[in-house]
Order: C-alpha cells, then sequence, then structure tokens
C-alpha cells in the first residue's frame, strides 16, 4: 500500500472567528492565527485546517461566500492570507481551506444575475424551478428550519436552498458552474494550499426530477462524475489532502468516495457516531441517552470496513457539534481531564487521521447561556423558532436540548488564559465566552503536565515514533461491554491495546488488557491493579 503524508497527518481545525482576535474588533482573524502558531506548533499537530475565511455576509458564519477569490474583511487581507500560509508553512504546517460548493450566498454576483430573469446567462447556475399547485416544487425541508425553496417574485419561480435561503445551492449539472468552481480551486491550490474540507460535498448531485424528490440529495446519481472530473482536472495535478464532509454515507459508499483505488477524494467525514444521541424525529433537539456498545459498533464497522482500502477521518468534535467531553465524558470537575483524556485516547489509537478541534485539546465544554439572545448560530435560533412557536417542544426543553446540542458550543471563543475574555480579544468577543475560563484555559494547561493539553501532546509524539499506531490493524476486543472499550492494533510483530472505561465508577479490567505489556501512556499511573478506576486508560504496548 502505497503511503500518503496526510496518513500520517494529526488536523488541528482553526474556526477563525473564534480563534484568536488581534485588533481588539471581538472578532478572530487571520493575525491572530498568526500570533499562535507557536502553540499549534507545540502541540504538535502537522496540519491546520481553516474554517471560510472567504467574503460573506455571514449568515451562516461564512459557509454563505458572496467571493470566493476574497478575503472575509473581518478576517484580514489577502496579504494578510499570504502571511499565514507562509508562517505555517514556516512552522512546518500545511493549510487546508474549506471549499462550500454546493452553495453560495445570495449576495454572489452569480446569484444576483441568477434572479434577474428567465433569460440570465446565469440563470443556470442555480437550481430554479415552477411551483405546483401554488406550492413549493417539492416537499424538502431545508437543515435550518423551514422549506428548502423560496419563492422569488421577480421571475415568479422557486429558488433551492438546503441550508438558509440566503445560502442558494449551485446547479452541478451546469458545465459552465463546475468550470468555473474549478477555475476557483485552481487559484487557491496555485497559492501553494495543501488540500481542502469540502462542504457537504456529497449533497452537490441533485436528481433530474426534482418534483418527484422525497429524500434529501445526499449521494445523488452524477456525485461521483463530478467527483472524478473534479479530480481530473484539478485535484491530481497537486500534491493534497482532500475531506469530504459526508452526511449520510455509509463505509461503502466511503469506498467509492475515498477508495485507495478510486480518484475522487483521500477521506471523508462519516456521521453516524454522531447521530448515536439524536432522536429519530426532532434529531438533535431532542436528545437521547446514548450507548457505548452502540457507539463501539459504530465505530469498529468503519474501522474494519475501510482498512486496507481506504482511510479513515477520526473526529469527536467540529464547530457543528457539541463539545465531546460534555457529549460522551463527564464535564464535572473532578472527571472532566480524566474523561477528556479517555475520549482523546480512544480515538486517536484508531487507524486514521485524527482531527482535533480548536480547545479540545484543553478539555473545552458546552456552554449552558441562560437566554436564547446569547446565541449566534442560524440553525439554533431557526430551530428554535420553529419548534417552540409552533407547540411541538416547550421553551424549557427546547433551552435544554439547545444547551446540549447547539453548535454554538462548539463555537464559544478559544479560551487562552484568565485575563478577561480568556485572551481571545480586548474588545467583546461576538459570541460570549465561555464562564469557567478561569479554570479552563491554554495557559494554565501547558503550565500542568498533567492536563488535557500534555495528554495530547504525548499523543502526537508517540504517533511519530510507533507506526502501529497510524498503520495497525484493529480488532475489537469486548464488543458486548456495556462500560468499557478495549481494542487491539496490530502491525507486523507491534501490538497495541486500549482499554477505557466510559463511566465513573470502577470497572473490572478486560480480559484482554490484562497483560504483562508495558503501559505506553494512560490518565493515571500505571498500576498492576485489575480495577480500571473513573474514565480510566490505558494504552498498553508489547515491546
Ligand atoms: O454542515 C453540513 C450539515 O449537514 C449541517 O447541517 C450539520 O449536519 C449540522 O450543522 C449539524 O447540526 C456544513 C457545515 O459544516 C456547517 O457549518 C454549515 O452550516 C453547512 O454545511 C452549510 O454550509
Ligand atoms: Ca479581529
Amino acid at each position: 500500500m502505497l503511503k500518503h503524508w496526510w496518513q500520517e497527518a494529526v488536523v488541528y481545525q482553526i474556526y477563525p472567528r473564534s480563534f484568536q482576535d488581534s485588533n481588539g474588533d471581538g472578532i478572530g482573524d487571520l493575525q491572530g492565527i498568526i500570533q499562535r502558531l507557536d502553540y499549534l506548533k507545540a502541540l504538535g499537530v502537522t496540519v491546520l485546517w481553516l474554517n471560510p475565511i472567504y467574503q460573506s455576509p455571514n449568515d451562516d458564519n461564512g459557509y454563505d461566500i458572496s467571493d470566493y477569490t476574497k478575503i472575509m474583511t473581518d478576517f484580514g487581507t489577502m496579504a494578510d492570507f499570504e502571511a499565514l500560509l507562509q508562517a505555517a508553512h514556516a512552522h512546518g504546517l500545511k493549510l487546508v481551506m474549506d471549499l462550500v460548493v454546493n452553495h453560495t450566498s445570495d449576495e454572489h454576483p452569480w446569484f444576483i444575475e441568477s434572479r434577474q430573469s428567465k433569460d440570465n446567462p446565469y440563470r443556470d447556475y442555480y437550481i430554479w424551478r415552477d411551483g405546483q399547485n401554488g406550492q413549493a416544487p417539492n416537499g424538502w425541508q431545508s437543515f435550518f428550519s423551514g422549506p428548502a425553496w423560496t419563492y422569488d417574485a421577480q421571475t415568479a419561480q422557486y429558488y433551492l436552498h438546503l441550508f438558509s435561503k440566503k445560502q442558494p445551492d449551485l446547479n452541478w449539472a451546469n458545465q459552465a458552474v463546475r468550470q468555473a468552481i474549478y477555475q476557483m480551486m485552481r487559484g487557491w491550490l496555485d497559492k501553494g494550499i495543501d488540500g481542502f474540507r469540502m462542504d457537504v460535498i456529497n449533497m452537490i448531485a441533485k436528481p433530474a426530477n426534482i418534483e418527484a424528490a422525497t429524500a434529501l440529495p445526499r449521494n445523488g446519481e452524477h456525485v461521483h462524475e463530478y467527483l472524478q472530473e473534479m479530480n481530473r482536472e484539478v485535484l491530481s495535478n497537486y500534491d493534497l489532502m482532500t475531506v469530504g464532509e459526508m452526511d449520510g454515507t455509509t463505509p461503502a459508499m466511503a469506498l467509492q468516495y475515498a477508495g485507495f483505488e478510486t480518484h475522487e477524494l483521500n477521506m471523508l467525514f462519516q456521521f453516524e457516531h454522531m447521530q448515536i444521541d439524536c432522536d429519530p424525529e426532532l434529531g438533535k433537539w431532542r436528545p437521547h441517552q446514548w450507548s457505548l456498545p452502540t457507539l463501539k459498533a459504530i465505530m469498529s464497522k468503519w474501522q474494519v470496513a475501510l482498512d486496507g482500502q481506504a482511510w479513515n477521518s477520526l473526529y469527536w468534535n467540529n464547530h457543528d457539534q457539541p463539545r465531546v467531553v460534555s457529549r460522551f465524558g463527564d464535564d464535572r470537575p473532578q472527571y472532566r481531564v480524566l474523561s477528556a483524556k479517555m475520549l482523546g485516547a480512544v480515538l486517536h489509537f484508531l487507524q486514521g487521521t485524527p482531527y482535533i478541534y480548536q480547545g479540545e485539546e484543553l478539555g473545552m465544554t458546552n456552554v449552558a447561556f441562560a437566554s436564547l439572545d446569547q446565541y449566534r448560530d442560524i440553525e439554533t435560533l431557526n430551530a428554535y423558532h420553529a419548534l417552540v412557536d409552533s407547540g411541538q417542544v416547550a421553551p424549557a426543553e427546547m433551552m435544554a436540548a439547545i444547551h446540549h446540542s447547539s453548535r454554538d458550543n462548539a463555537r464559544t471563543p478559544m479560551q487562552w488564559d484568565d485575563s478577561a475574555n480568556a485572551g481571545f480579544t480586548t474588545g467583546t468577543p461576538w459570541l460570549a465566552v465561555n464562564p469557567n475560563y478561569p479554570t479552563i484555559n491554554a495557559a494554565m494547561a501547558q503550565a500542568d503536565p498533567d492536563s488535557v493539553w500534555h495528554f495530547y501532546q504525548q499523543m502526537n509524539a508517540l504517533r511519530r515514533q510507533y507506526p502501529v499506531i497510524t498503520y495497525g490493524h484493529y480488532h475489537l476486543l469486548d464488543p458486548d461491554a456495556k462500560t468499557t472499550w478495549c481494542y487491539q492494533r496490530t502491525l507486523d510483530a507491534q501490538r497495541l491495546v486500549v482499554a477505557a472505561n466510559f463511566t465513573a465508577s470502577p470497572q473490572p479490567v478486560p480480559k484482554a488488557a490484562q497483560t504483562n505489556y508495558r503501559q505506553l501512556l494512560g490518565n493515571y499511573p500505571p498500576t498492576a491493579a485489575q480495577t480500571m478506576r473513573p474514565y480510566e486508560v490505558r494504552v498498553l504496548f508489547n515491546a
């Protein structure tokens, strides 16, 4: 098997709006990222992925792009971007950009043209349809609540937007659209960036007979054609890392999108493990208890199905998900650090490329703002109004769901130190800082050898030292155990066993972890005792 640099990478995801403000306007920016490159280098990550930094009216924080060739004014200038790229490379860090090409902003010149008239040359850049009996062309609901179609009086037709009405979907069936996108991608690649994370890229192909469609357009008919074309015309001409965000994708589909032998993408983000605490009907807005055997079964299925044929992206967190220590761990003070380390270890010792979302290395937690007006996320605000105003969900129940699930849990500013606003800004932050910053922040974590930060740093160092961590085969050892997760990784003669207690009470050490292997890493001092302490994780090695 040919080895690629991105298989040995550790990716750090930066949400620029919330990372570091350098000029006191309350919004993180590119100069702020430059100031923190030493921090990232010290952590031992090798690739940075930036959420969108292009010109945008920010209806959805940069996922609504009005000019793909410009830098968002809030974040800086093209000169700042070039300085960042150069500084990152000088630190030995690669830089991956977000590519949002399922949709643009409604303020993009293409859409401004498109909506002018039915015969405008850009009309076909987007998806316009007649209504059906005074209704939308089909019954699709947008991800941000309400219909996925908006009526535009100027031409008396509806346009499609799977997300906000300020995010009209591009028409990938139009070859001119595809070529314009490839052109834009080449522009960024020629500047020297190292890859793309592709937003909802498995939704770009819409059904030909859209009026008859019921299920949302995931993995649509021509999607592989489009990605193969993109690969041929753009990606294959550069040495890149590509990862597609692909909700609703199975391992079998993953082999098509990102098999080592297929010429589409390198990796994808699957979402099955992000749904284990969601309600079949109300999804994240009615969170449920999750079960460890389900989580293990999902992760193990992906490990086994992709081994030798494709490559996993390993993540617990991103800018759309609640904080993992609050979700699958235990954010009470006595267990926060222990469970954050345990979760980090069970993820990072799987086969694949790990992604660390900013603040995860500090064990940052969810936030619980008392009032809706402290939230900024369009998905959260729209869902509140849709579900509460209609009487489907009681206000208190919805606030509890928001505290559990809101995307703003991930978006509160990075907690750098215990000074005002956690050292994120000298101004007023665009979204309030989590009030727990005096006890959870980077300065404290870096000064404390037992911190989550040092644990992540150690994991990154071990990865460079032991090929079994990157390339080893995975075997689940205790599929039915309800409180522990124990697995083995093997590469030639190297054996690694990981055993984790997912509860706050002592548990028996899984049988397979009762070995004379040496403890490579753990969140407690090593012991011969046959009891796993609360949230204990042991990483054992046979040499
Ligand atoms: O998210 C895609 C997506 O499917 C989201 O609806 C996601 O499932 C949801 O936010 C989880 O609650 C991507 C981006 O990651 C997200 O930030 C954007 O808002 C969205 O696309 C539109 O570009
Ligand atoms: Ca700023």
